[in-house]
């Protein structure tokens, strides 16, 4: 059965698989898992297109279009063919999961857990994001221990904000999460402008060395849509249909706008 899932997603680009019982998963929101499930299969969607780093204070995730909406019809596709060839029952989730993903893909062996709180895939690093898809399937693959990053402290001396703490991040601290506030102290927006950051942050991944020879994506929904020079002209000449197709999009333009122009 597993096969028959492996085969729809790699149809879709999608190489890095694992399944595990539910039973050796973190439950994190328990409310939202149906009592059917058994098993989930766990998945990386690479989203680095290019090696480039940009200057313009854009993360990675934000210069291409929105993941939620990529998972969206990846789930549309793979469930309704997994429909027609299984009798049994699949539901996608990308972030709102009721599983700790990160923790689920280690112990597949997909990767490790990075000092910085990501996952790290064994082929595309940690420009990955996680999928995954609950089942009523029975998973005879025993899980394995987790396993972590070199612990080379890089990604600890390059933050700029000291959010990487002892056991993941301090989200309050990240200036990823800053970034995506709407009302910020000054010290925050001196923060963001004294290392560059309009929406997102990459920092941590891109001194990692595991991500040095780590595979670029090959899913041409990111390789198409990636930007790679973003400006105020260039959100502001944006439709409103086509603004939303960026992830930045889900608390106002205006949000953006001011987060480029105290840059
Ligand atoms: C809220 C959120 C944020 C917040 C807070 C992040 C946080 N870590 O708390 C903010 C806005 C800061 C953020 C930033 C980013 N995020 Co975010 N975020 C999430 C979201 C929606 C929920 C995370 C959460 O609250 N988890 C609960 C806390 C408690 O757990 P955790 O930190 O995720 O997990 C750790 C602990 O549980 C700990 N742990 C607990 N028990 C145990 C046991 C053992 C043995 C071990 C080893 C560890 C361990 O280790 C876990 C893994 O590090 C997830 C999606 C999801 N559902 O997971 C995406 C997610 C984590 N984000 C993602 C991304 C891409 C990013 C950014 C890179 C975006 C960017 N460029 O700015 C940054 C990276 C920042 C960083 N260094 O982590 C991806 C990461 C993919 C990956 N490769 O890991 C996710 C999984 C989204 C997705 N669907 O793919 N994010
Ligand atoms: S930079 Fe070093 S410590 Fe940080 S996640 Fe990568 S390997 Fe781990
Ligand atoms: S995303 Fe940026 S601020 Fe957040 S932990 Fe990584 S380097 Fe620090």
């Amino acid at each position: 059965m597993f096969s028959i899932i492996k085969e729809e997603l790699n149809k879709n680009g999608i190489e890095r698989i694992g399944f595990i019982d539910i039973r050796d998963c973190e439950i994190i929101n328990q409310r939202i898992l149906p009592q059917w499930a058994r098993s989930v299969v766990i998945f990386c969607i690479p989203y680095r297109s290019s090696k480039e780093i940009a200057d313009d204070g854009f993360s990675e995730y934000a210069r291409i279009y929105d993941y939620h909406n990529y998972s969206k019809q990846l789930y549309e596709i793979v469930i309704s063919q997994l429909n027609s060839k299984t009798n049994c029952r699949f539901m996608g989730f990308c972030d709102h999961s009721p599983i700790n993903e990160k923790l689920a893909a280690a112990k597949c062996d997909l990767g490790v857990i990075g000092k910085n709180s990501l996952f790290i895939d064994k082929i595309y690093g940690s420009f990955v994001f996680l999928g995954s898809l609950i089942t009523d399937i029975e998973c005879n693959i025993p899980a394995v221990e987790i396993k972590h990053c070199y612990n080379c402290g890089l990604c600890i001396d390059a933050c700029p904000n000291n959010a990487i703490i002892e056991f993941g991040i301090d989200r309050y601290k990240c200036l990823s999460g800053i970034s995506q506030k709407k009302k910020k102290t000054d010290e925050e927006k001196l923060l963001l402008k004294e290392h560059n950051i309009v929406w997102g942050c990459d920092i941590c991944q891109n001194v990692c060395p595991y991500n040095k020879d780590a595979k670029i994506s090959p899913i041409p929904y990111f390789q198409k849509t990636r930007v790679s020079k973003i400006d105020v002209e260039y959100i502001n000449g944006l439709s409103d249909e086509e603004f939303n197709k960026f992830a930045f999009s889900y608390k106002g333009r205006d949000i953006v706008v001011n987060n480029i122009n105290f840059e």
